[in-house]
């Protein structure tokens, strides 16, 4: 018996800069990942994503392989660059003629397009104008998202307009370890704020073109652990942790405000910043939330490693948090913690009922098994991961959490920034010297569960 009704839909996600390669061609400009990996020391093996998967030209494959999958539908993101190479209102027409091919194919393959308008490839002439700590970035983003629904909004009803607007905040401006690679706390703060402003200009823009679509944004977001929430010290820095990763965003479009933790935090760095009348656009009907699940966080006793962000730490409070996590760990370090995609989605419905639909708009796991001598690709510690994410996620469908998708992060083995590609989130394995792609065991797995739309007694062999 399936926790999961009928209705609900099983995809698997990607993202443009990650798989397409064909960064030089039909007058793609540069973004600023191009200019961050040829930056020495940024990225491992110096890797960029120049060819990735190539899935610029081998796009129809990829969409014949998951209709044999049995994949419903599919989480890709355009790249800002290929349309708008300087990011202004200057169009290059030969990318929407690119995106329009593989939308159509899509379609013909009959998978349902879910869009994300920004997945990190910012164009490099905004950067060199500050970037997301430009304020004027919001209102570019806005008209390029407007321009995408124009051309796509009969094909696609489902849209997300930024793909976690924390980390490219935080991890690009805060402890630069992504694009642009800037560290700078007044930065990150107007990014933090600019990018929710963006998403409350876009949904609005994208909807005066086509009143008929969805607009939503995908988050990544976490259960903070406290490991002793009787230690007021700990009970704070769990309350700013989590105001810092899953508030900030949800608070804004939902009430119109940011978590007073933070505001008091932060102080004049964020007033100075908010304009009258922001919070008004910040606040915004938002018909689906994305939620990028991979592990819960711990917060305990201080570990060696914990630094203040003046020495490269990563939030703009006292580092006193990241116990030791318990194990296992997948191959990014990340705890394997599957009661986490049962109880955050619950949370997300308790703590923000306003918000009618939820997404997993991405899930997954990093691990580095390639072919075996009899070329398949056994990967079990992914089967598990999957398999157990989705069968506490189906619990928490069945107590009420309004999910209603579920996409597998990622279909492709792909550049996984700063990491290069030394790790394989893929359910397909790709031959990144031959192109060569080969599904997974955790793809047939994966196959089978939407065969059985869930059914977990149907999979646990007898
Ligand atoms: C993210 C991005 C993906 C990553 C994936 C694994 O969530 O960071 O959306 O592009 O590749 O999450 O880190």
């Amino acid at each position: 018996m399936s926790n999961f009704p009928e209705d609900f839909r099983w995809g698997a996600a990607t993202a443009s800069y990650q798989i397409e390669g064909g960064t030089e061609l039909d007058g793609r400009g540069v973004s600023i990942w191009d200019t961050f990996a040829a930056t020495p020391g940024n990225v491992v093996n110096q890797e960029n994503g120049s060819v990735a998967c190539d899935h610029y030209h081998r796009y129809a494959d990829d969409f014949k392989l998951m209709t044999e999958l049995g994949i419903q539908t599919y989480r890709f993101s355009f790249a800002w660059p290929r349309f708008f190479p300087t990011g202004d209102s200057v169009r290059e027409q030969r990318g929407f003629d690119f995106y329009d091919r593989l939308l159509d194919s899509m379609l013909e393959h009959g998978i349902e397009p879910m869009a994300t308008a920004y997945h990190w490839d910012l164009p490099q002439a905004l950067q060199d104008k500050g970037g997301w700590a430009n304020r004027d970035t919001a209102y570019r983003l806005s008209d390029y998202t407007a321009a995408l629904v124009e051309a796509y909004g009969d094909r696609i009803s489902n849209w997300l307009t930024l793909n976690e607007p924390w980390c490219f905040s935080w991890l690009g401006y805060a402890n630069g370890v992504h694009a642009p690679g800037v560290k700078n706390l007044d930065h990150a703060i107007a990014a933090a704020h600019h990018t929710s402003l963006a998403h409350g200009l876009a949904s609005r823009a994208m909807k005066a073109v086509n009143g008929n679509i969805r607009t939503g944004i995908a988050l990544n977001m976490t259960n903070y652990r406290i490991e002793d929430p009787n230690d007021p010290d700990l009970a704070e820095l769990g309350g700013l942790l989590d105001s810092h990763i899953n508030r900030w965003w949800l608070d804004g479009i939902v009430h119109g405000a940011y978590p007073q933790n933070l505001v008091d935090l932060y102080g004049d760095k964020l007033q100075k910043l908010v304009l009258p009348g922001d919070m008004d656009i910040v606040k915004v009907q938002t018909d689906v939330v994305g939620i990028n699940y991979y592990s819960d966080s711990f917060v305990g006793l201080p570990k060696p490693t914990d630094k203040p962000m003046s020495e490269g730490g990563l939030f703009p409070f006292p580092q006193r948090s990241n116990g030791e996590t318990p194990a296992p760990h997948t191959d990014m370090g990340w705890p394997i913690t599957p009661e986490g995609l049962h109880d955050l989605p619950l949370r997300i419905a308790r703590d923000w009922p306003e918000i009618k639909e939820l997404a997993v708009t991405e899930n997954g796991a990093a691990y580095p098994e390639g072919p075996d001598e009899n070329g398949e690709v056994v990967d079990n510690r992914r089967v598990e991961y999957l398999t157990s994410h989705i069968e506490a996620l189906g619990r928490a469908v069945a107590e009420g959490a309004p999910v209603k998708s579920y996409y597998a992060w990622s279909f492709l083995d792909n550049y996984e920034w700063a990491e290069g590609y030394a790790k394989r989130f893929g359910i397909v394995h790709v031959d990144f010297e031959t192109q060569v792609r080969t599904p997974k065991d955790s793809a047939k797995a994966y196959a089978s569960i939407i065969a059985t739309q869930g059914d977990f007694s149907s999979l646990i062999k007898s």
